[in-house]
This record gives C-alpha cells, sequence and structure tokens, in this order.
C-alpha cells in the first residue's frame, strides 16, 4: 500500500523516479464487497446523468492489484445488472478496453488506445488482440475475469487476472490504459482519452489458510450444496470424501431430483458413506429437490413451494433452544418473478413463526438459518426479503419485519475459499456464465455466532492439505456448486456468546 512504501526512503525514491504514481497493492477478498477498499484512493469520479436511460451509468472507480490480478471497484448510479444486457433486467452493454503494453501503436485502436484486450460484461465475452490488432474471441470464462455481486448492484468488484484462463498474458508493462464504454446508455468513462494505473510491484502475502477441522466451541456444524442434479447418485466418491472430510452435523442439498433418488436410496447413500455421528442416527425431510439430513430430531418440516423448512430439536448440551433452517432452492436464471415469490413465502413464514402464527409451535429464541443455492443471478430485493424482512409483495404475503429479531436484519455468512481470496460458489467452465456467488447462509446474529466458514473448492487447496482431508483436487467439481461450512455456536437471543457456558 502506499502508505507503507513512504514509510521506506529507498522505496519512495524509486518510486519517485516512475513516470506514474504507484498503484496500490491490495489483499483483495474477491467477494463483491467493497470493506477492505476503504484506504484505496478513488481513481476517477465523473457525475451521474450523462447517460441514456438503460445500462450503466459510470459514477466512480477505484483500482487496486496483486500479484495475479488487476481489481478494479467500480460504482454506477442505480441499480445494475452486471452480466446481462437486457434493459427490463437492468443489463448494461460495457466494453472495458485495456491497454496492457500502454502502447498505442500495438492491440487494436480504440479510443486512443491500443487495446489488447476487450471484455464486456453483460454480454459475458472478452477478445483478446496481438500487436497487430487481430482479434480472438473468449468467453467469460476463457477470458478468466469476473464481476460480483452477480445480482443487481451499483458497486461491482471486478477481477481481472493479467493472464487469461486461455494462456494470454495481456499485461506486459507495468502501466495499463483502459475506458468503458456502455453502447446501451452511450456512458464514457472517462468522458475522453483514457485512465492510466501504474501496478504496484509490492507484493500481497498468501492468505491464511481456514483449517476444515471444526473450530473449537462447535455447537453445529451445517454443510449446504446444490449437488447438481442428483450427481452423487451416479458419481458417489467426491460426496463422500467431502462429506466425511468436513464431518458436518446437518446436510442442507439442493437438487436432488426425487424421481432419481427416493428417500431410502439416500438413507442406503448416507449409511454406506457417512454414518451418523456416535449415538445418533439422519433424519431426512425434503421437498422437491431440496433435501436436509440432520443428525438430530426433526420436530417439523414444512413444504414451501420447491424449498422446505425444517426444525431441528438442538440437543441441551448444544442449545436451550432449536433450530429453523430453511433449506431453499429458488428458481434459477431470468425467473425473477418465480424468486421473487419464493423468497416472499419463506420471509413470510419466518415472520409467521416468530409471530406465533405459523404452521407450527417455536420457541421464540430459536435460531434461524435460511441456507441455499438462492439462485441470485436478479434482482438484489430477493436477497434483501430474506435478509432484511423488506417483502417485495406485501399485499400477498403481508408487512415487512424484522427477521433477526431486534437485531433487524439476518445476518450473512461471508464465505471465502480455504486456500485463496476468492469467494464464488458457483463454477462451471462449460457455461456462457463466469463464476459467481448464488449461493446463501443467512442466520440470526442474536442467537448464533459464526466460528468458521468456507467454501471448499478443492482445486486450489494444496497436495498436502489435501491429502490430509482425505480430499482429490477434483472433489468440488464434481458439481457446478462448491460445498459452503459453516460452524455455529448457539446462545440465547442477546445473551453474549460468553455467556453461554460451550459445553
Ligand atoms: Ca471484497
Ligand atoms: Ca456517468
Ligand atoms: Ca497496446
Ligand atoms: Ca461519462
Amino acid at each position: 500500500m502506499r502508505q507503507h512504501l513512504l514509510a521506506i526512503p529507498l522505496l519512495a525514491l524509486l518510486a519517485a523516479a516512475r513516470t506514474a504514481h504507484c498503484g496500490d497493492s491490495l489483499a483483495v477478498v474477491h467477494d463483491g464487497l467493497g470493506a477492505e477498499w476503504g484506504a484505496i484512493p478513488v481513481h476517477a469520479l465523473e457525475p451521474a446523468g450523462d447517460a441514456g436511460a438503460n445500462g450503466a451509468d459510470f459514477v466512480s472507480l477505484k483500482v487496486a492489484n496483486d500479484g495475479e490480478a488487476m481489481y478494479l471497484l467500480l460504482t454506477v448510479a442505480g441499480e445494475t445488472l452486471f452480466q446481462e444486457t437486457t434493459t427490463g433486467r437492468l443489463g448494461n452493454d460495457t466494453t472495458l478496453y485495456l491497454d496492457g503494453d500502454a502502447n498505442p501503436a500495438t492491440g487494436r485502436s480504440v479510443g486512443g488506445i491500443g487495446a489488447e484486450l476487450a471484455l464486456r460484461f453483460g454480454d459475458r465475452a472478452a477478445t483478446v488482440y496481438s500487436s497487430g490488432g487481430f482479434g480472438t474471441s473468449l468467453s467469460v470464462f476463457e477470458a478468466g475475469y469476473v464481476g460480483l455481486p452477480t445480482h443487481t448492484a451499483e458497486t461491482f468488484e471486478i477481477r481481472v487476472p493479467y493472464r487469461t484462463d486461455s494462456g494470454t498474458l495481456w499485461r506486459t508493462s507495468a502501466n495499463v490504459d483502459f475506458y468503458f464504454f456502455d453502447s446501451l446508455s452511450s456512458d464514457r468513462f472517462p468522458n475522453s482519452g483514457s485512465f492510466r494505473y501504474a501496478v504496484s510491484p509490492d507484493p500481497v502475502a498468501a492468505p491464511a489458510v481456514i483449517p476444515i477441522a471444526r473450530a473449537e466451541g462447535t455447537g453445529m456444524r451445517l454443510l449446504v450444496q446444490n449437488i447438481l442434479n442428483t450427481a452423487p447418485k451416479f458419481d458417489p466418491e467426491p460426496f463422500a470424501r467431502i462429506l466425511n472430510a468436513v464431518k458436518p452435523d446437518v446436510v442442507a442439498w439442493q437438487e436432488v431430483r426425487e424421481n432419481d433418488w427416493d428417500d431410502a436410496d439416500i438413507h442406503a447413500y448416507f449409511d454406506a458413506h457417512y454414518p451418523a455421528p456416535a449415538g445418533r442416527v439422519w433424519t431426512l425431510a425434503r421437498n422437491s429437490d431440496s433435501v436436509t439430513m440432520s443428525s438430530w430430531p426433526v420436530l417439523d418440516v414444512l413444504p414451501l413451494s420447491g424449498n422446505h423448512a425444517v426444525h431441528i430439536d438442538l440437543p441441551d448440551d448444544v442449545s436451550d433452544s432449536d433450530l429453523v433452517l430453511f433449506n431453499a432452492h429458488t428458481p434459477c436464471c431470468n425467473n425473477d418473478s418465480g424468486r421473487d415469490f419464493e423468497h416472499d413465502q419463506i420471509s413470510s413464514t419466518w415472520r409467521d413463526l416468530l409471530n406465533g402464527t405459523g404452521p407450527f409451535a417455536i420457541d421464540p429464541g430459536s435460531t434461524v438459518v435460511m441456507a441455499g443455492d438462492f439462485n441470485m443471478v436478479g434482482f438484489r430485493r430477493q436477497l434483501e426479503t430474506m435478509r432484511d424482512g423488506l417483502i417485495i409483495d406485501n399485499g400477498t404475503w403481508g408487512p415487512d419485519f424484522s427477521p433477526g429479531r431486534a437485531d433487524g436484519s439476518l445476518a450473512e455468512v461471508l464465505t471465502r475459499h480455504t486456500h485463496t481470496r476468492r469467494a464464488f460458489t458457483w463454477y462451471s467452465p462449460g457455461s456462457a456464465f463466469g463464476p459467481g456467488r448464488l449461493d446463501w447462509v443467512l442466520y440470526s446474529e442474536d442467537s448464533a455466532d459464526v466460528l468458521r466458514q468456507f467454501v471448499l473448492f478443492t482445486p486450489d487447496m494444496t497436495a498436502p492439505d489435501l491429502a490430509a482431508a482425505g480430499l482429490q483436487a477434483g472433489d468440488s467439481l464434481a458439481s457446478d456448486h462448491m460445498p459452503i461450512v459453516v460452524d455455529f455456536a448457539f446462545r440465547s437471543p442477546g445473551v453474549p456468546l460468553d455467556a453461554f457456558a460451550i459445553r
């Protein structure tokens, strides 16, 4: 970071000798959130309103880098969907042109720069250009760039690796010249010329590895995963290795097709590959393609469209209350009305349970967890109805409420991978979509603490860590959704964690 550089006179002298000011190395956790960007200066600002009604209206930009990638924290005016062009879904048709040798005579001559790479956000595509300007088209996956969040937002954290996943090193100089243009809005950023970023050579320390072992004091370990069209039935071993490496008390699976795998099949799979912890038995709860396996007794199961709520009787040495788990696999892709409906249904069900008017009775101090494949590739209101109690269709589903009781909103489990600062939960190299964060875990933080959390992405684990866990490098790729693991400790609402004896 710049402050660090200034503290070292020799490096300060070297920095002064450069033609452009040095950029900022930053340990970016690529999760679509800008929390770690506070000390990074704003690279550029421009007014809102110099744009048409549709598409992106750029307003501000920060830039940082590590040894592998440039990161852009791009803010637009108004809710925008990063990876769609459809105007009815608040899409954009932005192209980011990048001149990776800061030489207008090489690459594609466009807008005063010579671009080696063009990234098209809404189109989910890219082009790399030879020094003579010859273009080769790439999919978003081949290009390797990722913009998060995958739902509508006004600020996007965009990771642009120096080498595309198809192998082209497009950045070959310290300086990178670039600009944005959205053909839907006709907004250009900057309005003329280009930005220059001087990539910082300062190294960024590798992230601390998150241990796979259960955190001390954990009351319940939860595993959440969409298992890709009943994949364990056809490819049992990777999922068995994951279960045994992670050792969850409760498993929330989605995309378990009922006609492929009935209850007896699932019980047989668990008995063969991952028997319940000593002294316990698996209880299965399901509706449609959502399946919960609980090693503690189940009090109630409530079907909710393609999802379900399961009321789990936590033992006294884990909690002095119980758990209501909403296991969700809400509608995919551009089915926003279907997602609105099911998210409202889940949220209002929790409101009614809290109010004592729900379909079954709960202890008022129960912890709620809403977890699963929320397919968050549309409007952010679909996250807000679950997290914040902001019901989308109040006429059908009733008033807004505080899902976290006195705390207001539910808390988000902020997942990242065990071995990197990546946070995507969905990864499908053959797809037209880049990696995304589609899966969520929300919980009531007045009654539960998260002691450990991670997304298991085995391709980025080290060989010794894979071996120690009994995992293989390809195990996470047995599904397009990665396993999410969360260690919870429970307490009475409003009582601090250390006031509740952890046994
Ligand atoms: Ca971040
Ligand atoms: Ca603008
Ligand atoms: Ca160039
Ligand atoms: Ca502009």
